[in-house]
């Protein structure tokens, strides 16, 4: 099948990239939101029924159904000390105690700063100071937790100090670490930096990274820059995480249905992807204005989704983070996946890993049971995705969780995963059903697009009928919704939680730097060759 987008176009030969890429295993670790992490007055979230069914209620803020499907970390403070839950591979004991970490899950706390490693029940205990106290908090915070899950004025700022007065304009960086053109490899192209680009937005937050629009000076073209702050990946785990992200953009790069990398380059305090910018915004603000989506709609977005796991997989790479925030639509209403930080790569058919990784509500039950597992889990996600398009809510809703406080952890979403038998709504076709079923399948061993014929299985089911594959993966069919869009920047499908925050990024901060190792990040830069070529004929 050929290809035809713009991205593809360019991006026929594979990008090289310049520095050795290390496969590793990310461990990436998440907490569900506790509604009494959201605030004092979380007994009043909605106090009212709805004029009409589908209408909001009065007061009600529907930013919080992100709550549950985004990735977020929680820190506790103690004694100085930054303290993050971790799930420990290798041998651990806690420094409190001198007892071994150890279990299943998120057995122990790590300090982010310090890397003091305690048992959870410890950590209050801890009377050590940390070692190296000096992290701003608001930084920590801002970047980790500000993602929809506590809401935004009140949660971070409400509990930590001011933050410095803005800046008129973005400080100038202080330079990254050089590569001058003459010391480039013969053919490649020049760096880019901070000043060559505008910033124009914030249009979106990740568990490490915030996404800006920004646009390229010298052709006026836009992008997304993913902005990552380096304090907060200095563990070996994070280093690698932000390599397979950048290895997988180079590989993504050339398919239509996934976000293709511009450039990277950093300064001493922060990684920067500049990453094709989609304008159509994420599946997951669709689906808050729309509720549910008829068939048809849902059909399109799996086939073409599809198309880009079984990419994904075809390249060895298990993408791990299917979720409706990470689909993204065109201009056009074409999907597009993002957000690569937890991709295992080098995996051949029949390989497994065991990593214990995802978005909760999307986590298949292999990796719950601490299987081993493969491309499977991509398909479970799907199955999770479908149904909420489908269905208008997730399969592992739980009623009443909200007033439940054992029912609304972690532990017990992930019984109900395990355990519950999904109900299908009556209202859906019965091919739709099959293919919920399908990739629902609690045995990764018999769910559609794991088995003997994998792939063809969903080519071929009965859901996917009427769709024309070859004619979808060259973007031939046309998509059943059009974002609206009145300009080429405009934002209307992003969140306003994220358009309306200032546009800056905080000074750098001497201390903070002093304390990252730079060598962590040699050869982080980065220049897509081809598209290099198309600007130069702008
Ligand atoms: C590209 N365009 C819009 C939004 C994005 C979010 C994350 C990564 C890339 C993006």
């Amino acid at each position: 099948m050929r290809m035809r987008s713009f991205w593809s176009e360019l991006l026929t030969a594979a990008a090289s990239h310049p520095f050795p890429l290390v496969p590793g295993d990310v461990v990436s670790l998440y907490e569900l939101p506790r509604y009494d992490d959201v605030g004092d007055d979380d007994d009043d979230l909605f106090p009212n029924v709805p004029a009409a069914p589908g209408m909001p209620c009065m007061g009600e803020d529907r930013s919080i159904y992100r709550r549950g499907a985004r990735r977020w970390r929680k820190l506790y403070r103690v004694n100085g000390h930054i303290f993050q839950a971790k799930r420990f591979n290798r041998r651990a004991f806690c420094a409190f105690c001198q007892d071994r970490i150890w279990g299943l899950g998120r057995q122990g706390f790590k300090c982010i700063q310090c890397k003091l490693l305690v048992h959870k029940k410890c950590h209050k205990l801890v009377q050590k100071p940390c070692s190296s106290e000096h992290v701003d908090p608001i930084e920590v915070k801002d970047e980790t937790n500000g993602e929809g899950t506590l809401p935004r004025a009140s949660s971070v700022r409400s509990r930590a100090d001011p933050e410095p007065p803005l800046p008129d304009t973005p400080p100038a960086p202080p330079a990254a670490p050089a590569v001058r053109s003459e010391d480039l490899e013969p053919g490649s192209q020049r760096q880019y930096s901070l000043d060559d680009f505008e910033l124009i937005r914030v249009i979106g937050r990740g568990s490490y990274a915030k996404v800006l629009m920004v646009e390229l000076r010298r052709t006026k073209r836009v992008y997304a820059m993913k902005v990552i702050k380096k304090a907060l990946v200095t563990d070996d785990e994070d280093i690698d995480w932000v390599q397979t992200e950048k290895h997988v953009f180079e590989t993504a790069s050339n398919h239509p249905f996934l976000v293709g990398l511009h450039s990277c380059f950093q300064t001493p305090s922060r990684l920067f992807f500049v990453i094709e910018f989609v304008r159509g915004g994420d599946l997951m603000f669709h689906m808050q204005r729309q509720r549910r989506l008829p068939e048809e709609h849902a059909r399109f977005y799996a086939a073409e989704i599809s198309l880009a796991l079984h990419f994904l997989h075809s390249h060895g790479i298990i993408y791990r983070d299917l979720k409706l925030d990470n689909v993204l639509l065109d201009h056009e209403g074409h999907i597009k996946l993002t957000d690569y930080g937890m991709c295992k790569e080098g995996v051949r058919p029949g390989d497994t890993t065991s990593t214990f990784c995802g978005t909760p509500n999307y986590i298949a039950p292999e990796i719950l049971r601490g299987e081993e597992y493969g491309f499977s889990v991509d398909w479970w996600a799907l199955g999770v995705l479908t149904y909420e398009m489908l269905a208008g809510r997730s399969p592992f809703d739980i009623a009443q969780a909200a007033d439940n406080p054992d029912q609304n952890t972690e532990d017990y979403l992930f019984q109900v995963i395990l355990e519950k038998t999904i109900r299908i709504p009556r209202s859906l076709s019965v091919k739709a059903a099959s293919v919920l079923k399908g990739f629902l399948n609690k045995s990764a061993a018999e769910r559609l697009g794991c088995g003997e014929n994998a792939f063809l299985d969903i080519l071929h089911h009965p859901f996917f009928k009427t769709i024309d594959w070859e004619m979808l993966e060259q973007k031939q069919v046309v998509p059943p919704f059009k974002p609206r869009l009145e300009s080429e920047r405009d934002l209307a499908n992003f969140p306003p939680e994220f358009t309306d925050e200032p546009v800056h990024l905080t000074p750098d901060n001497d201390t903070v730097i002093a304390d990252i190792d730079q060598s962590e990040f040699e050869g982080f830069e980065y220049v897509n060759p081809l598209l290099m070529s198309l600007e130069d004929c702008v």
